[in-house]
């Protein structure tokens, strides 16, 4: 059994400004924009105290001063973040090597292989960041990634949840079906419309219907995941560039077609590269990253290996249509895991050639 754990700093970038302004602790903060709620500018986060308001992040910032005036507000320093972000993960790497960076403030962490308790590691987890960083997290321990990340958001802050197959029923199926991975806004409204509002009520859709709606790759991936179901490997790396392929854009992006486009463009460099190697790809991931730096992967693994651009594209653009897009793009990738080479001979064949031969 696999043990997957997701670590979620708590009111991120509101706890990284107390550590400066310890001053403001136990007040409203909230953090988004130039910190001018008269001026543009969205909520990027909030404290637990300014939540109380129903302050949310993405709201626009002068919504939030009107819900709650005496809030304090600062504006969002990207920099200093990505450093405590990079101090957190490294922590996460001593603890395992199997990691994947899934945001500014979130990780996957495979510890199938360590002999240690999930609470101990847990708690490992917890005491080495606060040390390092003086910050808490919340974490989730569960068989994949998908029940994981659902952990880690049902106890907050400073939680610490784990969920094996059996509480299932009982603990994730009461939950809103807009907490599933890859459930935006848009999917979730749909889903209301067919009177889906648990992700209890989703797992009693047949998958068929789901597909009328949804389309075959999204309807099987909604399928799966009301029931906990979830194989997908960690994307440990991203950079190498003969499986994974991303794009800066000059100008953040808002046009939907343009995302299509470059998804088309990366899917057939990736091909090339497969090609040359002679390997095929089984599972194909999509990372986006908006201009607040908010990131989001989606990943689908295939039945059967490919490497034909069109086989690439058809899959990442699957996972495109599990995105919600409010907010405009600035990067866009695509990586390819679960290589294998179809000239590489099975090993038993081998051996058991040699033994014929003999
Ligand atoms: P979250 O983990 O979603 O939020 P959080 O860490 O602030 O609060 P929680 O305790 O509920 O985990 O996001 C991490 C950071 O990413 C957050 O501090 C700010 C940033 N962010 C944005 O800039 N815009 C957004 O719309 C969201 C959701 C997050
Ligand atoms: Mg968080």
């Amino acid at each position: 059994m696999r043990r997957i754990v997701h670590i979620d700093m708590d009111a991120f970038f509101a706890a990284v400004e107390l550590r400066r302004h310890p001053e403001l602790r136990g007040k409203p903060v909230v953090i988004g924009g130039h910190g001018d709620p008269t001026q543009r500018g969205v909520v990027s986060t909030a404290s637990y105290e300014a939540r109380k308001f129903g302050i949310r992040s993405a709201m626009p910032l002068r919504t939030a001063y009107r819900l709650c005036p005496q809030a304090v507000f600062l504006p969002v320093d990207h920099q200093e973040y990505e450093k405590v972000s990079a101090t957190f993960k490294a922590i996460l790497r001593e603890i395992s090597p199997v990691l994947e960076d899934a945001g500014i403030d979130e990780a996957f962490l495979d510890i199938s292989e360590q002999a240690q308790s999930s609470e101990e590691i847990a708690q490992k987890i917890k005491s080495r960041i606060a040390a390092a960083t003086g910050l808490t997290c919340s974490i989730g321990i569960a068989p994949n990634k998908l029940l994981a990340k659902l952990a880690s958001d049902m106890q907050k802050p400073d939680g610490l949840t784990i969920i094996g197959e059996a509480d299932i029923a009982k603990r994730i199926w009461p939950l809103p079906v807009g907490k599933l991975l890859g459930v935006g806004p848009k999917t979730e409204w749909r889903l209301h419309e067919l009177g889906v509002k648990s992700i209890g009520d989703l797992a009693q859709v047949p998958c068929e219907i789901l597909a009328e709606h949804f389309g075959q790759a999204h309807a099987r991936y909604l399928y799966e995941a009301s029931r906990g179901i979830d194989e997908s490997p960690l994307i440990t790396h991203w950079e190498p560039k003969s499986s994974g392929r991303q794009i800066t854009f000059q100008k953040d992006v808002l046009d939907r077609q343009v995302l299509v486009n470059t998804i088309g463009q990366l899917a057939h460099e990736l091909a090339d590269d497969l090609q040359k190697l002679g390997n095929k790809a089984r599972t194909v991931a999509m990372r986006v990253r908006f201009n607040d730096f908010d990131t989001r992967s989606r990943q689908q693994t295939l039945d059967e290996p490919v490497d034909s651009p069109e086989a690439l594209t058809a899959t990442a653009l699957a996972c495109l249509d599990r995105v919600d897009f409010e907010k405009p793009v600035r990067l866009i990738g695509l990586r390819v895991t679960g290589l294998r080479s179809p000239h590489r001979e099975p090993r038993a064949k081998l051996a058991s050639g040699r033994l014929a031969a003999a």
